[in-house]
This record gives structure tokens, sequence and C-alpha cells, in this order.
């Protein structure tokens, strides 16, 4: 059983422990194709939020109630860059997590492309799942706010930590996504992928701009596999983050609904052909896909599996 997951950080990542769990019980393998639009150079230095996010939590290293960054983490040398007068002073680095960008940046400095920097990071923290950044090209969201001069465009990462995403958002721009290809492995593991899953990650900020490289949207939708989502948005809200916020902003509703018009059902030449709503969401109709609930917090690791193992059945009754 090959499974392949579209994913962002925090929430994906919590998601990926649950595929990681249920491929174990069944033998099959699981790919992750991250987003990689949050991606930024702070103080030299190449941070993947995402990646990161996904390689510790499911490395053992992450700090879980963050959800990005090291655990035990310690900010010497946040400390002596604010010292220095050193901008971006609104950007947290711990010195844990300066090491991983140490080597990631280095890496690249080198010609390595992401992929290859993001499989030697993995070779330490061993995540048991193969994760493919969505494209070493540079994808970089971009979120558009008012401004005295009419709108201006700024990094997705100083809307949401600078900003506190407190300047509302009028859209958003994957920039470079139009020249971007998809990372090495990404469309041979959507060719062989026996199911595709969606995970409860922001719709509009994280699998969006995975989606938006150039044939990798298509590769999930003519491909022979399934593909079933799971909503992150439980009782009209996300459970944690900004995507009401994103959602706002395309006018789509913040509700399990409005996300399954956003992706659209396959039979309706949208994304999925199964979505997975929770209990509090019962009665979600949708076109074009078939829709189950579940209870989808995904409080504990044996919570999760069991909202996998409800994914993978729905991919059952709709292959
Ligand atoms: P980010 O990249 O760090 O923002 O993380 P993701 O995009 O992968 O995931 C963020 C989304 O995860 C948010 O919209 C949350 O609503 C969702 N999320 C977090 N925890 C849970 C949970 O327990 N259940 C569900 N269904 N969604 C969750
Ligand atoms: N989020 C914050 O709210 N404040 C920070 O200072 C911060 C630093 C940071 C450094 C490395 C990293 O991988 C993630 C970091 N994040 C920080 C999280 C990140 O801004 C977002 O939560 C994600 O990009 C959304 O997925
Ligand atoms: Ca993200």
């Amino acid at each position: 059983m090959r499974i392949v997951v579209l994913t962002g950080g925090v929430g994906g990542a919590k998601f990926l422990r649950g595929v990681r769990a249920y491929a174990r019980e069944r033998g099959g393998e699981v790919t992750a194709v991250v987003n990689v639009g949050d991606d930024t150079v702070m103080h030299g230095l190449r941070i993947c939020p995402d990646l990161d996010s996904v390689m510790y939590t499911l490395g053992g290293g992450a700090d879980a109630e963050r959800g990005w960054g090291r655990q035990n983490e310690t900010w010497t040398v946040s400390e002596e860059l604010k010292a220095y007068g050193a901008e971006p002073s609104w950007f947290g680095l711990g010195d844990r997590d300066i090491a991983t960008h140490l080597v990631r940046s280095t890496m690249l400095g080198a010609g390595y492309p992401l992929s290859a920097v993001t499989e030697a990071l993995c070779a330490r923290w061993s995540p048991g799942v193969r994760l493919l950044p969505a494209t070493d090209d540079r994808l970089e969201t971009h979120v558009v706010v008012d401004s005295e001069e009419g709108q201006r465009a700024l990094h997705f990462q100083e809307w949401w930590v600078r900003h506190r995403g407190q300047l509302p958002a009028r859209r958003f721009v994957f920039v470079g996504a139009e020249s971007a290809s998809p990372g090495p492995g990404v469309l041979e593991a959507l060719a062989a992928a026996d199911v595709v899953l969606v995970a409860p990650s922001n719709p509009v900020v994280s699998i969006a701009p995975v989606l938006a490289v150039p044939g990798l949207r298509e590769a999930v939708v003519s491909g022979s596999a399934p593909v079933v989502g799971i909503s992150p948005i439980i009782g009209g809200a996300p459970v944690r983050g900004m995507a009401d916020r994103c959602l706002a902003a395309l006018d789509v509703e913040c509700s399990a609904a409005g996300v399954a018009g956003l992706y659209g059902g396959r039979g309706a030449g949208g994304l999925l052909d199964g979505w997975l709503v929770d209990d509090a969401d019962a009665g979600v109709v949708a076109t074009g896909l078939l829709v189950r609930e579940a209870p989808l917090w995904m409080t504990d690791d044996a919570a999760t599996t069991a909202i996998v193992r409800t994914a993978m059945e729905l991919a059952g009754a709709v292959a």
C-alpha cells in the first residue's frame, strides 16, 4: 500500500504520525509532499517551517506545544542578534533549530537541491516517512494587504509572525509558482500511489501552494488513486492557526462545507473523491464527492490513527 499525503506543517505533521502508524500496521509506505511556500531566508539562513515541523514531529524532536521548532530549545543566538540590532528581530530562531538551518544553508550554497538537503537532514531524524518538498524551485507565499498607497504584498512570515495575521489579507500570491517544477520523486510517487490523502492542513496557505506547482494538481486529478481529504475545520473554526483569516480572503465560508467546495469534487472537475468531516459537521453535502463523518480531533496518536483508518475506508469506498 503506497500512501501519498499532501501536507503543510503543524496539522499535517500530527496527521502524518497517524498515517505512519497505519502504514506500520498494514505494511505500507508513506510519502509526504510538503509545502515550501512558507520558506524564507532570515539572517542568511534558509528556513523551511513546514518541512521542519514534519521532520521534527515525526523524528521525535519537535516542541509539541509550539508545533514548530525544537524541544528543549534555547535562544542565545537570537538574543545576541537582537543585541546587534540585527533584523528581523520579530522572528525567533532557536539555537538547536539554527543547526538545522546552518546545515541546510551550507548544502544549498554548495549547490545541492532542497530535496537532497531534506533527505540528508532526515538521515538524522529517521521520520519513517519519505519527505519530498513540493518543488526544489523558489515558490514563496506572499500576502496582499491594504496600505495607504493602495495595496502591498508582504512575505507570509511577515504577515503571520510580525503582524500576527492581524492585517486583513486580500489575497495570497505564490511567487514563482508558474515557473516551478515538481520536486524529484513527486510525480513518480503520485503515479505509483494507491491512495492520496490531503492532510487536515490549511487549504489556502499549505495545500494550495503545493497544488500550484504546475503539473502537480494535474497528476493528482488524473491519477488512478482515490483522493481523500480530511477537514481542518471543525464546527466552523480551525483547530488552531489562521485558516479562518485565509478563507475570508477568498470569500470562502470557514466551515467543513466551505473547504469541500474550495477543493471541489473530482466528479465535478475538482480534487477530491472523499471528504472526511468531524461529527460536529454532520450533514455536509458537496458536489462530486463522498462525505463521511468521524471524530477529527487529533488528540493523540491513537485518535489520529483512527482518523486515518476511516480515511482509508472512505478511499476504498470511492476507489
Ligand atoms: P501549518 O503549516 O503549521 O499552519 O500547519 P498545517 O497547514 O499543516 O495545518 C494547520 C491546520 O491544522 C489548521 O487549519 C488546523 O485547523 C488543523 N488542525 C490542527 N489540529 C487539528 C486536529 O486535531 N484536527 C483537525 N481536523 N485539524 C487540525
Ligand atoms: N512562528 C512564530 O509565531 N514566531 C516565530 O518567531 C517563529 C519562528 C520560526 C522559526 C523557524 C520555523 O521553522 C518556524 C517558525 N515559526 C514561528 C512558525 C511559522 O511562522 C509558522 O507557524 C508556519 O510557517 C506556518 O506553518
Ligand atoms: Ca505552513
